[in-house]
């Protein structure tokens, strides 16, 4: 058979500035070579085919991608910035993420990461609000924002679910969010919740005099979801909430702009990641996913816990957390040089499996810029809602003032309560 897949292989190859460069972990097939497998990629992913042609022309070879360096199993590939339409984030997945993963020639193929040029990274949004515009809205200066999701994850109706909410604020944290699979049932609709919650949000910030929120989830259709953060608009809320996995990247950009012009910042929650980043041998990173997001423009993701009921190590989940917020990161074994130039840092988000008593860990590892989503962790003090975000906020103060959960238990009762049911365990 007459291949040319050696083509968009040439490891004298420097690519040029304004390149996308991706770094994959390829591992080829029985009776494929390293480069024959990296042509491959490079072949599929750009301007490709699995035979050559009767007629190629010249012009053509200028947008071919090329594996320009093999190392072991990694492969780093130049992708010409010609190839890829500005600010469109699902071409670019079509090509970086798409047919490759199933190619016979490829036993396991990972995508890493990606570095994104300056001038592709400025066709997209980046996120409105970022870290900085969510600590003014909530009127949170230090500390970690908090935030609980009523549970169960699904069943309240939409008084029930508004009166943990007003429990949750009235414990002190800052946000309730619904869970990714609430959107709207015919128990609970997502009108009705959000009217509830918003008379009593107004009716906590003028018993607390503090900033109360909430991350309202519009997942669904497009246009859908257009409607609802319209509905959140005038209903006076900061935040939409979507599952931007399961949603896709064309309609989380398409809601980065509404939401844009309605003033909304977008909390993003992944669902579905662990689909394709669990195995790390094959699929594609929560660092490449993390990363596309802040591009897009969302202001907050969830990145995981490490001590939490989630998987993800510390190492992926700091790693993650650290080039959200970065404003410049160095190359290393599983991370590509990327300059963000000015795009703001996003909120790393951690929940699944949180109690107090794990609190003072997580901010060890995520530092005070963070938002902590304790749930199971305060619904199910001893004492209730109320009392069990009380507890965790206790937990936060500690870690803040540098004091131990047990000393500081000594003269807080709510603290003292939750670390007697659930210790320092991690759940699983
Ligand atoms: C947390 C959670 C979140 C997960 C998502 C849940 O609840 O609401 O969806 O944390 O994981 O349903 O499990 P609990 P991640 O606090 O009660 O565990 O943030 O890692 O993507
Ligand atoms: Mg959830």
């Amino acid at each position: 058979m007459s291949e040319w897949y050696l083509d968009f292989v040439d490891l004298n190859h420097k690519p040029s500035k304004d390149d996308l460069i991706c770094l994959f972990r390829i591992e080829p097939a029985t009776g494929f070579s390293m480069k024959e497998a990296a042509g491959r990629v490079a072949s599929e992913s750009s301007a490709g085919t699995w035979t050559d042609l009767y007629k190629l022309p010249e012009r053509i070879k200028k947008i071919m991608a090329v594996a320009f360096e093999i190392k072991g199993n990694y492969v780093k590939i130049a992708y010409p910035i010609d190839l890829w339409e500005k600010g469109n984030a699902p071409q670019l997945l079509s090509g970086i993420a798409g047919n490759i993963f199933g190619m016979k020639a490829i036993e396991n193929l990972r995508l890493v990461d990606v570095s994104l040029p300056k001038v592709y990274l400025k066709s997209f949004k980046g996120p409105k609000y970022g870290i900085k515009g969510i600590r003014k809205i909530l009127k949170v200066n230090k500390r970690p924002v908090t935030g609980a999701v009523p549970k169960p994850k699904i069943g309240y109706s939409a008084e029930e679910h508004a009166k943990i909410a007003f429990e949750t604020w009235m414990g002190g944290f800052d946000l309730v969010k619904d869970d990714e699979n609430l959107t709207s049932t015919s128990f609970n609709t997502f009108e009705k919740r959000i009217k509830l919650m918003a008379k009593l949000r107004d009716k906590t910030e003028k018993l607390t005099g503090e900033r109360k929120s909430a991350l309202l989830n519009i997942t669904g259709e497009t246009k859908e979801m257009i409607r609802k953060s319209e509905l959140l608009h005038d209903l006076g809320w900061e935040f939409a909430m979507i599952d931007v996995v399961t949603a896709g990247t064309a309609a989380v950009q398409t809601l980065r702009n509404v939401c844009g012009d309605l003033g909304l910042a977008i909390h993003a929650h992944r669902a579905m990641h662990a689909a394709f980043d669990r195995n790390h041998n094959h699929g594609i990173t929560m660092y490449f996913l993390g990363k596309i997001m802040r591009m897009i423009g969302m202001d907050q993701i969830h990145v995981g816990t490490v001590v939490g009921k989630l998987v993800g190590s510390r190492q992926e989940v700091s790693n993650v957390a650290n080039m959200i917020k970065a404003s410049e990161v160095k190359q290393s074994k599983e991370m590509l040089e990327q300059g963000w130039h000015n795009t703001k840092p996003m909120f790393p988000v951690s929940s699944g499996g949180i109690h107090p008593g794990l609190i003072p860990k997580i901010m060890e590892i995520l530092g005070n810029d963070c938002v902590l989503l304790v749930s199971g962790g305060i619904h199910g003090h001893p004492k209730g809602t109320r009392q069990g975000a009380k507890a965790a906020m206790q937990a936060i103060e500690a870690a803040m003032n540098r004091i131990s959960l047990s000393e500081y238990s000594k003269s807080h009762k709510e603290l003292k309560l939750a670390l007697e049911k659930w210790g320092y365990s991690t759940p699983k």
